[in-house]
């Protein structure tokens, strides 16, 4: 197997013995912030506490809350000069919070995502288009300085702008993308609409991530080009992307265990939930100095893909996120995450690029309206082909949650597009 770097192919044993060594020096710089010092201290834990990599679990968790208390440079571990950048999460739920990083962190963070791109085959022949917002949101920066080390020719072309994005990519014969999966089918469309078959563009590979998707929404985006389409999993709390990417098996994402340390815990009590259960994602930086961050807590739910995988390399899989804990909506009593939605619905071909979920009270009770796009060629079937495929999808969506929404089927490109990630759900239930 070629590999980007040694520690991609280290073994389990490796791993552990440079997860141990990396957590001590982590806990150390992290000490130099009076957050985590005073933090520690209560706790208990001082500089030569952590024996074992078990020891981990007596370090408190760091939240969302805990970064937002100590913006912008709280948390800073070294002199404010070595810092070179900051990131902010997207702040998709709620205040950002800011992430300072000195030269090393950036390196080892070009390297890591270096590393996921080369392990699905991109190279230096690759041209890589990234249609990833820039500016704050580490999905731009971040996979930018990684496909540079890796050699390939980038091009930053930003988001949205489809008719721009198939100009730059026909000039330049981009073979490699990185695109938010809600984006890759609203080109795609674009592309039809110009009368063209997306099959046709040179792309060979995506990196598709930033937000939840099912493996059947990954299915169209893999039909729709003719091309690749592997799952990439970051946070900006833990860097951004290159903490987790799918290798060629494409089944579950290897998370980079040099850099990091992954656990899965009960969202409610904190403890780790056996292998193979579904919980709550929980990570340790190894590799930072600008700012370490200790167990964070990162409200997105999924599980250890147990056993070795076929490719060979140690480090650990996780299953595609299921959802964030935030997703979920309460509805009739019942917990509902939007990707069990998406699950059903992307299933039928007539459902076109995009859905939105609203949820509503009509003064009796609450109730779920499902808006599905409608390919154009089937939208001008008859009405009674329409109206069964309506009660068959409602049928198929009371199955899997146990609650029968009302779905309306609209023409394709009538939902609202976004440029950054994509808003499944309007909540528009009055809050008590
Ligand atoms: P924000 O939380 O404001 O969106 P980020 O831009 O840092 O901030 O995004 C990180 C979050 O995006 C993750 O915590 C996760 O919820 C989501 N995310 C990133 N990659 C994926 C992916 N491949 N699948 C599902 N969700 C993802
Ligand atoms: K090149
Ligand atoms: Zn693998």
């Amino acid at each position: 197997m070629e590999v980007f770097d040694a520690a991609e192919l280290w073994s389990r044993e490796r791993i552990a013995e440079t997860q141990l060594t990396r957590l001590k020096a982590t806990l150390a710089q992290s000490r130099k912030c009076s957050f985590y010092r005073e933090r520690l201290d209560e706790a208990g834990i001082g500089p030569d506490s952590i024996r074992s990599l078990d020891d981990l679990r007596r370090i408190p968790f760091t939240t969302k809350q805990d970064l937002r208390s100590q913006y912008p440079t709280g948390l800073l571990c070294v002199p404010p000069s070595e810092i070179v950048r900051m990131h902010c999460s997207s702040g998709t739920t709620g205040t950002p919070v800011a992430i300072c990083h000195t030269q090393n962190d950036i390196n080892a963070w070009a390297d890591l995502m270096a590393r996921c791109m080369h392990m699905v085959g991109v190279r230096r022949e690759d041209v890589f288009q990234n249609m990833s917002g820039y500016g704050l949101f580490t999905g731009g920066l971040g996979i930018h300085f990684g496909a540079e080390r890796l050699g390939c020719m980038t091009i930053p072309a930003g988001p949205g702008n489809s008719r721009r994005q198939i100009k730059l990519a026909k000039d330049f014969r981009t073979t490699v993308a990185h695109i938010l999966p809600s984006y890759a089918l609203i080109l795609g469309e674009h592309l039809r609409n110009m009368g063209e078959d997306p099959r046709d563009f040179p792309l060979r590979i995506a990196l598709v991530g930033a937000e939840p998707y099912t493996e059947e929404f990954r299915k169209r985006i893999e039909e729709l080009f003719d091309m690749k389409a592997y799952n990439s999993y970051g946070l900006s709390e833990m860097n951004g992307p290159g903490v987790g990417f799918e290798c060629l098996e494409q089944n579950g994402l290897h998370i980079w265990e040099d850099a990091y340390i992954p656990e899965i815990v009960d969202p409610d009590t904190g403890e780790p939930v056996p292998d193979g259960e579904v919980g709550e994602l929980v990570m340790t930086s190894l590799c930072r100095q600008g700012m370490p961050i200790l167990r964070y807590r990162t409200r997105d739910l999924t599980r250890f893909l147990p056993g070795p995988c076929v490719c060979g390399r140690a480090h650990r899989r996780m299953d595609r996120i299921l959802g964030r804990a935030d997703d979920m909506f309460i509805i009739k009593g019942v917990n509902v995450y939007p990707m069990q939605i998406e699950q059903v619905i992307m299933t039928f071909k007539e459902v076109g690029q995009s859905y939105l979920i609203l949820l509503e009270n009509d003064g009796i009770g609450d109730v779920m309206r499902v808006q599905v796009e409608i390919r154009d060629e089937y939208f001008v079937e008859d009405m009674r082909a329409l109206q069964s495929l309506q009660k068959v999808i409602a049928q198929r969506l009371r199955d899997e949650i146990l609650v029968t929404p009302r779905v309306e089927l609209v023409e394709s490109n009538s939902l609202p597009r976004t440029e950054g990630k994509a808003v499944r759900v309007q909540d528009l239930r009055a809050k008590k």
